[in-house]
């Protein structure tokens, strides 16, 4: 395991980057932009101490893909990690959310009071929908969104291996946008991303490969290669029927025929994997099912139209998630 300069003691600095939400790809984008060189820091919900006690640090592991040309050492380091209280959090210029679709308001609103009033946000979650709610809460914040495709696996809490390099993409949504030097950073330190002109048909791309996926995987508690067989082409071509129309009502024209291949793609490189939504509903989590099938829904009845395998599908997960045991 390599070290990577960590400091000894808390140190005051300044860190011009946060990431709330230290899960999977959390960490990877922490790792990505700490190897870079940026200053790049943590949010801890649960530390809210006085504003001198609210910065800590936080040792972090990460491991690379196995690869024959690279080295495949683990690395570790350290980052700072703000609580709540800390006055550090008056110097982020760019807050990032990794948490779920689900949690971004409730994770964002105790911190909106103590970012300033320059601080961009980016959202980086699966799904859609909580950039619809946050936009009115910014006070002239600037709001980018990204959607990433690289896989990344927690094995402890601190300790992440990436298992897959996949697109990233980020644009900007509302408000003043991101400062140059902010984003030439984040596509310099992740691998793989880009800067797109319009964000949106990107998450909408997004969100059918997950529409697609990730709940036929739970209902049918199965791994994403086994939706390659016949009896789930006509239930996929339904999803994607009515995402494409609920789309194109939004504004975004999506090709039917580049989707569905976008799918089947993903279906045959994650053949072996357990979609994020299986592994939600087997570990009695919530799942975000609400933000990707019932955004379809959403955005179908604000344009006064149906999306019925689509509705289907929610009642069908929700119905499960309900009759799943709670730990
Ligand atoms: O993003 C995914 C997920 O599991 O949430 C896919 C692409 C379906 C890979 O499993």
């Amino acid at each position: 395991m390599l070290g990577q300069g960590a400091p000894s003691a808390v140190e005051p600095q300044t860190t011009d980057i946060a990431i709330l939400g230290a899960g999977a790809v959390g960490q990877l984008i922490c790792h990505q932009l700490h190897s870079a060189g940026l200053a790049v820091g943590l949010i801890a919900r649960e530390i809210s101490a006085s504003p001198s006690e609210a910065t800590d640090w936080q040792d972090l592991v990460f491991c690379p893909m196995p690869s024959n040309d690279a080295n495949t050492d683990s690395v570790s380091y350290r980052v700072p990690q703000f609580g709540l209280n800390s006055t550090s959090l008056q110097q982020i210029k760019l807050l990032i959310m990794c948490v779920k679709a689900y949690q971004v308001l409730d994770a964002i609103s105790p911190l909106l009071e103590k970012l300033s009033p320059q601080c961009h946000i980016l959202l980086l979650h699966n799904g859609m929908g909580p950039h619809l709610a946050l936009t009115p809460k910014l006070n002239g914040r600037g709001l980018s969104l990204g959607t990433t495709s690289q896989g990344v696996l927690r094995q402890s809490r601190w300790q992440v291996r990436q298992t897959g390099q996949g697109l990233t993409q980020f644009g900007h949504f509302t408000g003043p946008a991101l400062n140059q030097t902010l984003q030439d950073g984040l596509l310099k330190a992740i691998p793989n991303s880009e800067w797109v002109e319009a964000i949106i048909p990107c998450l909408w791309q997004k969100l059918a490969v997950n529409a697609a996926i990730n709940p036929l995987t739970a209902l049918h508690q199965c791994p994403n290669g086994t939706l390659a067989q016949a009896q789930f082409t006509q239930i996929i071509a339904s999803i994607l029927d009515e995402l494409v129309e609920v789309a194109a009502h939004d504004s975004v024209e999506l090709n039917r025929q580049f989707l569905e291949e976008r799918v089947y793609r993903v279906i045959e490189l994650t053949a072996a994997n357990f979609s994020s939504m299986h592994q939600d509903v087997a570990h009695h989590r919530p799942t975000e099912i609400e933000q990707i099938n019932g955004y379809i829904c959403d955005r179908a009845s604000a344009h006064g139209l149906s999306a019925p395998i689509n509705a289907q599908i929610c009642q069908a997960i929700k119905q499960l998630s309900a009759t799943k045991p709670k730990i």
